[in-house]
């Protein structure tokens, strides 16, 4: 369960519906190509906030279909709605799912006590394990060291995608639970989670440029930090460009420009802009994606 794992992007036609052959795609381009370690599927990436169940378990199933076996799975099941969350969670675990995750609930201002309840729930439900998905930017939710002692206690609970800045309460994160999974989750500051020690990192870029961050994981931790740095550079010069550009619609028009059918996104967000396809032409030669 450790290493870079691609947050998979999902193609979508312009109708929102779910192009099986250019998802296809986009994974073996993640196994084949990036040579990533795992997949992250129906996270912030995948659009997943707004897909319906079935959409959902339709990308699951493909998903698992198409790699079958070659990498590890992590299912994405959080949802502020607890039956959904749960009927996921026993659907990726029937299907084989390595591990599920769940972003802490959102929206509503939820007491600790309710989000505790909800990772037992689904925990309890599906047996399998659970890897806390914190990214406080999205969701408003910030734990404290405390509310993940109380959540770590529960050794189902195996780790966190840790989508923050706060390199301080990494450090303690990582201190304090040496045996527990810690992914990096912000793409740009991937060297920063990788010098403090995390187990791996889940992102959407991976998708584009994997085989990069896996090259900066690796010298990390033979102790190449200044080597990691120069292509962490590289990294965050695709990176800004990308989101100067819109995050997921340029992500998956790299995609297309490789001939790799990654399709649009679903409303409401906004499809790309075509006057914006040269920019995202040169950012392919430039940097050979
Ligand atoms: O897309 C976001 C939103 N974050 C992702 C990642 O942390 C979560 C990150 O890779 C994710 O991809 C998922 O749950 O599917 C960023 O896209 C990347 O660092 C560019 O900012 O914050």
């Amino acid at each position: 369960m450790k290493g870079i794992f691609s947050a998979l992007l999902v193609p979508f036609d312009d109708q929102g519906r779910i192009k099986e052959q250019g998802l296809r795609e986009v994974i073996r381009n993640n196994i084949d190509v990036q040579q990533v370690d795992g997949l992250y599927v129906n996270g912030s990436s995948g659009e997943n906030f707004m897909l319906t169940t079935d959409q959902k378990k339709k990308i699951f199933e493909i998903t698992h279909e198409e790699t079958n076996g070659a990498v590890k799975l992590i299912a994405q099941v959080g949802s502020i709605n607890l039956d959904e969350a749960v009927e996921l969670g026993k659907y990726a675990t029937e299907l084989g799912y390595d591990s599920l995750s769940a972003v802490t609930p959102f929206y509503y201002k939820f007491t600790f006590d309710e989000i505790k309840n909800y990772y037992e729930t689904i925990i309890e439900a599906t047996g399998n394990n659970m890897i806390i998905y914190a990214i406080p930017a999205l969701t408003g939710v910030s734990m404290s060291l405390e509310q993940f002692d109380v959540l770590f206690q529960n050794e189902k609970v195996i780790g966190v995608k840790y989508t923050d800045g706060n390199f301080f309460m990494l450090e303690r994160l990582r201190k304090k639970y040496p045996n527990k999974l810690i992914y990096s989750g912000f793409d740009e500051m991937l060297i920063y989670g990788a010098v403090s020690g995390v187990d791996g990192a889940i992102g959407s870029t991976y998708n584009i440029h994997g085989n990069l961050a896996k090259q900066i994981f690796e010298m990390v931790q033979q102790g190449e930090v200044a080597s990691a740095y120069e292509v962490q550079h590289v990294m965050n010069d695709i990176i800004e460009k990308v989101l100067e550009l819109g995050l997921y619609q340029t992500l998956k028009e790299i995609l297309n420009v490789k001939g790799i059918d990654a399709g649009t996104v679903k409303q409401p967000m906004s499809s790309f802009d075509p006057a914006k396809r040269e920019a995202v032409e040169k950012l392919v030669r430039d940097f050979n994606l």
